[in-house]
This record gives structure tokens, sequence and C-alpha cells, in this order.
């Protein structure tokens, strides 16, 4: 089987809600040293974002849209402290991580995070349904180099401008980068905040993280 039949047959399984499908998959991946980012990115991640169309256009209800995100949660904490075990010992930066208050999407948030640490950055995962000034006090308590804010929801997308207020109003915008993440988030949002970037994938996010070093 190529690597992208294997993928496919990944997203199939997060798709038709087959827990012990996907748990063999994600097994099976780390038996064989495949490349995990790419498992849970192109297989994985592809599998729920279909969930999450089938529940847009009325195909599913939340309880297969809540058991999709649960299946796709387990692989992941088998999959993660994989991705982890390739750290390198120096430390890149440091950097604050969480999913903005009202908002409990926190599996691309995780992966971006694990990412993160696999390339060497000491990372501080809040969590998800964080208030912004709970994520300023943290970057400014763990002096962090870098502030990494998800949103998900359209609603929620505005604390994301929160933090810019905040850092703001403290006299600290030049103190730290602030990029973005979360399917809604573009270009355009990001500039209207002022904020220093933002990523669609955890690939992306490591490549937005290390352009900073040095500035
Ligand atoms: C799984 C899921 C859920 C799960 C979340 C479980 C969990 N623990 O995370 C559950 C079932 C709980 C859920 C709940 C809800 N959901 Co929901 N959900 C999704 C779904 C299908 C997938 C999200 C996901 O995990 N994607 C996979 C990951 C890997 O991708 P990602 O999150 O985009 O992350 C990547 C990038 O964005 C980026 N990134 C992410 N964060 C960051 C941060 C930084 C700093 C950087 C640089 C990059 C970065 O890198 C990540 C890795 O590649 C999306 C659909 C979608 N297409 O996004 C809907 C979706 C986000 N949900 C939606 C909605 C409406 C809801 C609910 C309101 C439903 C309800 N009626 O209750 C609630 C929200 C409750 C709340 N207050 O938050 C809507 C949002 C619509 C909108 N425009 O606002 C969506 C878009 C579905 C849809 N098509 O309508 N959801």
């Amino acid at each position: 089987m190529s690597n992208e039949d294997f993928y496919n047959e990944i997203s199939m399984a997060i798709v038709d809600l087959e827990e012990e499908k996907a748990v063999e998959y994600a097994k099976k991946a780390i038996k064989e040293n495949m490349n995990l980012l790419d498992v849970v990115e192109k297989g994985f991640a592809a599998g729920i974002r279909k969930v999450g169309e089938l529940w847009e256009e009325g195909d599913f209800f939340l309880p297969e849209l809540m058991r999709g995100a649960q299946i796709m949660q387990n692989c992941l904490d088998l999959l993660m402290p994989h991705l982890k075990s390739e750290s390198e010992k120096i430390t890149q930066g440091i950097v604050v991580i969480a999913t903005i208050e009202g908002d409990i999407h926190s599996i691309g948030k995780t992966i971006v995070a694990t990412m993160l640490r696999a390339y060497g950055y000491e990372v501080y995962d809040l969590g998800a349904d964080v208030p912004a000034e709970k994520i300023v006090d943290k970057a400014i308590e763990n002096k962090a180099d870098i502030i990494g804010v998800s949103a998900l929801l359209t609603t929620t997308m505005i604390g994301q401008k929160k933090i810019i207020n905040i850092l703001k109003e403290k006299g600290l915008e030049n103190k730290f980068k602030v990029i973005f993440g979360g399917a809604p988030v573009t270009n355009t949002w990001v500039k209207e905040c002022n904020a220093d970037g933002f990523a669609e994938n955890a690939i992306d996010a490591v490549k937005l993280v290390k352009s900073f070093q040095g500035k």
C-alpha cells in the first residue's frame, strides 16, 4: 500500500468512526517508523475535517462529530509521545500557546505545540478556553518569546485581537511575537490585529516561529 493509500485509509477510519481501525493504523505508523507528522496531517486531520464537512452538510449530528474528535484524540495520544521523542536538546525559544476563551477546540493547537517541542522549543501549552489575560500573564511569567493563539470559531477570533490590545495597554507589544492559528484565521485578520503571523498547519507553524529567530 502506498503512503497516500494509507493516509486515505486512516482518513476513512475516522469518517466511518471506526476506532479500532484508527488505533491499529496509528500503532502501525509508529511501528513502521513512518513520518508521523504526515500521518497526522494527511491522515487523521484530513479525516476529522471531512467529519466536520459532513456535520455542516447535515449528514452527521453532533454526537458523531464528538465521537470523531474523541477517536482522533485517542490516536493523537498514542502518536504524540513519539513525535516528542525526536526533540532536539537545545532550547530554540520559549512559546506559550493556548486556544482562546470560549473555544474548546484543542486538537490543532496540541499538534502545533507538540511539533514545536519536537523542534526544540520550550512550550507551555495552557490548554483550551483560556482567557486572553491569563495567556499574557503566563507569557510574562515564563519569559516567552512567542505567544501562539488558536481560534476555531469565528465568534472567538476576537479574543486573539484582545491579546494584542492587552499587550499594547501594558506597553509590551514589542516584547513578544504573537502568532495566530485555526481554520478561520486569514492574513487579513492577522494584519488587522497587528499580529506577527499565522500558519495553516503545524509544519508552517514551525517555519514561522523559526523565521523570528535572531529578530
Ligand atoms: C473536531 C471539531 C470539534 C470537536 C473539538 C474537539 C477538540 N478537543 O478539539 C467538538 C466536537 C468538541 C467541537 C465542538 C464545537 N464545534 Co467544532 N469542529 C471540529 C472540526 C470538525 C475539526 C477541528 C479540528 O480538530 N481539525 C483538525 C486540526 C488538526 O486542524 P485545525 O484545528 O485547523 O488546526 C491546524 C491549523 O489550523 C493550525 N493551527 C491551529 N491552531 C493553531 C495555533 C497557532 C498558534 C498556529 C500558528 C497554528 C495553529 O495548525 C493545526 C495543525 O495543522 C471543525 C471543522 C474544521 N474544518 O475545522 C469544526 C468546527 C470548527 N466546529 C464548529 C462548531 C460550530 C462547533 C460548536 C459550536 C458546535 C456546537 N453546536 O456545539 C462546538 C464549539 C464549542 C466551543 N465553545 O468551542 C464550526 C465553526 C464554525 C464557525 N465558523 O465558527 C466548524 C468549522 C465546523 C463547521 N464546518 O461548521 N468541534
